[in-house]
């Protein structure tokens, strides 16, 4: 866990704890007596805390936390680096995150590699830090540069934390020597500055700023308990003595640990890595080489699939059919660049590389060299299944067709080709160059390597790839279709689109699902449902009339000049009770937590069925694909978590409920769900469905 080498006075401690070093109980032992022995080593002067591997330290280790507590803690380690007698310098290689910075922080100097970046990410598990980050981070940059770091959770590059103050030096080349030089100035000058004692930045100017800040950030947060906390601990070293102040810090910190919302977002952490693990997938199955790729379609979702590949420094090409489309594609990819680049997300240069890196063409022969082509055309079979039969003659051996569809079958599709076997889905979510998560749609005959390097892909294009089986809508849109019924449902029984939206937000979506139509369009579901088959009687008419949404000013809501906020609108609100007359149903007022329960429960419901029929490997894959893809709250920890903080006794009965007040009896519950909820069970306690 950590080894001890001493060489000319100075003792080279170096964790070896991969694959980030998380600060775990077997790691804080061996560390705490690593120090004690140099400390007792006479022949020891300063000492030295490395780190093997790319993370220097990510943090304190998020899976013990719940369990009893194992000494030493973290901070009985930092205090033995508050006593010790002689200089320790942290060389800081690579990410220095929560109690990682927290440590380094605790040390008389710290030497930084251009590649580390270091920061406090605790808000972003519902915590704050718990091992004197909300003292020690103040006292080195000041209270109005520590507090908004803490908040955000973000770190910063290892110039950006010299430029503060963080670190003393960044250094290329060797680390330890220069971490050694910087220790042995330190013992020649007889000096052991430790952060905590330094006050220098403590400001009645920097206190005011923090106190704005802090301000500001209650105000927009009202219900963070850990903003709150982070207030109350940073506010607390500016007005108690260190050890005092770091008293608050850990019973602030200890009360956030039981949160509900902390244990959602560690459990959210851990689903997203699990994610990436496919059951009877190995791991050393080989992968195909990706160098090059074509996107067919140069629509929005086109032009934002071949920005992903772009980004990641693979050239791309962009195929249409006619030179007006092209040119529109690639214009609006341009602007969309130039604007990063105006906001300074990127650099002119890269902005220019990354424009260079995507090339336009007319015709499916120019997608005969890419190693993976995904298609992004109109979502229609018979379009799809046109250009893979002509891609099967086009691309080369070996190369992975994707299509990028968000609901029809693949295996049709793959079925057209001569080589299913490389053929799959990649279903991007709109904004394709923002939003992180990718449905990886395995067919029934995708084969294991095109697969995993359809994973490894989404990883390289910073993307969260999330492997799924074949169905209508797959995980994300089978289960928003749940929901999109049962918010039409409402309007008929009585819920009007604001009250519906209200308790949408309130739950803690950014959008209620009637805003979100707007936002989207309505016609986009109304053709769908053409297609399809469904029924959506209120939007159905809305879009029947024109009204499409934001894009004709007017939708379920009003959009007066072009207004990104819709108003409400009487001739909406009549329509609805003259379709609810038609069908018959009689009207009455939902209270936010009936509308929640008759919107989310049959999602759950759906999502129950969707682990029966294997089409996610595990419940935590379908809150990842919730959580990144359709913005369900993270401090909530997806449909499936949040079902088990609700009760599936609880659930299954509502359902049972629902299905007689709306005779809809695909409310019943799934067998899985009346089973566990039978047997008291939970979504967490299932192995790989
Ligand atoms: N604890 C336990 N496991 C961790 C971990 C951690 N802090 N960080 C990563 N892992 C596991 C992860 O689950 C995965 O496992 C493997 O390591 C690689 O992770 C007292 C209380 C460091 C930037 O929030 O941001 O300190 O799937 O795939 O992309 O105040 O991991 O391989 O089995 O993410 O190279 C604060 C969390 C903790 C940082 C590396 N620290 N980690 O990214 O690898 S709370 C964090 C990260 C705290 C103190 C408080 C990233 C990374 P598996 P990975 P990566």
């Amino acid at each position: 866990m950590v080894r001890h080498e001493v060489d000319g006075g100075v003792a080279v401690l170096t964790l070896a704890n991969p694959p980030v070093n998380a600060l775990g109980a077997e790691t804080r032992a061996a560390l705490d007596a690593a120090l004690a022995q140099a400390v007792a080593d006479e022949s020891v002067r300063v000492i030295v805390l490395a780190a093997e591997g790319r993370v220097f330290v990510g943090g304190a280790d998020i899976s013990e936390f719940g369990k009893p507590p194992r000494p030493p803690s973290l901070p009985d380690v930092l205090e033995r680096l508050d006593a010790c007698p002689k200089p320790v310098v942290a060389a800081i290689g690579g990410a220095a995150l929560g109690g990682g910075l927290e440590l380094a922080m605790a040390c008389h100097g710290r030497i930084a590699a251009p590649t580390a970046k270091l920061g406090l990410p605790e808000i972003k598990l519902g915590i704050i830090p718990g091992a004197g980050g909300t003292q020690r981070l103040p006292r080195l940059i000041g209270p109005d540069a520590a507090f908004p770091m803490m908040l955000t959770g973000e770190p910063v590059p290892a110039g950006k934390a010299a430029a503060l103050g963080i670190v003393d030096a960044v250094v290329l080349g060797d680390l330890v020597a220069a971490a050694r030089t910087r220790a042995l100035e330190l013992a020649d000058s007889g000096a052991l500055p430790r952060v905590r004692d330094r006050s220098d930045k403590l400001t009645a100017e920097a206190r005011d700023r923090f106190e704005a800040q802090a301000a500001e950030a209650v105000k927009r947060d009202p219900d963070a308990t850990n903003v709150h906390a982070l207030v109350r601990a940073v506010r607390a070293g500016l007005e108690q003595d260190f050890d005092a102040a770091v008293s608050v810090e850990r019973a602030e910190f200890r009360m956030l640990v039981e949160d509900p919302r902390s244990k959602a977002l560690r459990y959210a952490f851990f689903a997203e890595r699990e994610a990436a693990r496919v059951p009877g997938l190995p791991k050393d199955t080989p992968r195909r080489a990706i160098e090059t790729a074509a996107v067919i379609g140069a629509g929005t979702m086109g032009g934002g699939i071949a920005m992903c590949f772009a980004n990641a420094g693979i050239p791309v090409t962009v195929i249409e059919t006619e030179a007006g489309a092209l040119e529109r594609g690639l214009a609006r990819v341009k602007d969309l660049y130039a604007g990063s680049a105006k906001r300074g997300s990127i650099t002119e240069a890269q902005r220019d590389e990354r424009v260079g890196r995507i090339t336009g063409a007319i015709g499916l022969e120019h997608a005969g060299a890419a190693d993976i082509v995904i298609e992004a055309a109109f979502e229609d079979m018979g379009v799809k299944r046109a250009i893979f039969s002509k891609l099967d003659t086009i691309a080369k051996p070996g190369a992975i067709l994707a299509t990028n569809t968000s609901y029809l079958d693949v295996n049709a599709i793959a079925a057209v080709t001569g080589r299913p076997q490389d053929v799959l889905g990649l279903h991007f979510f709109s904004p394709a160059n923002v939003m992180r998560l990718v449905e990886v749609v395995r067919a029934d005959k995708t084969a294991p390597d095109v697969l995993a390097t359809a994973l490894d892909l989404g990883k390289r294009l910073n993307k969260l790839p999330v492997t799924v089986g074949v169905c209508f809508g797959f995980v994300g849109n089978r289960m928003l279709e749940r929901r999109s019924r049962a918010g039409e449902r409402l309007l008929l029984e009585g819920a009007l689109p604001h009250a519906v939206d209200a308790a949408v937000t309130a739950f803690g979506f950014r959008m209620g699902p009637f805003a979100m139509g707007d936002l989207a369009g309505l016609d986009i579901g109304w053709r769908s449902r053409k297609d399809f088959g469904g029924r959506a009687p209120v939007a159905d008419s809305l879009a029947e009339m024109g009204r499409y949404g934001q894009k004709t000013g007017r939708g379920f809501y009003l959009y007066p000049d072009g207004a990104r906020t819709g108003t409400r609108d009487p001739e909406v609100e009549a329509l609805i009770e003259r379709v609810a007359a038609e069908h018959g149903v009689t009207r009455r007022s939902f209270t936010p937590d009936e509308i929640v329960a008759r919107l989310m429960y049959p999602m759950v419901n759906e999502g129950a069925r969707i682990l029966e029929e294997g089409i996610a490997a595990r419940p935590g894959d379908i809150d990842t694909i919730w959580i990144n893809g359709y913005n369900w709250p993270a401090w909530r920890g997806g449909p499936m978590h949040w079902a088990d903080t609700v009760g599936l006794k609880t659930i299954a009965e509502a359902l049972t409920r629902f299905a007689a007040e709306t005779g809809d009896d695909s409310q019943e519950p799934a067998p899985l769900l009346k089973k566990l909820a039978a047997e008291g069970g939970s979504f967490a306690g299932l192995k790989n469905a």
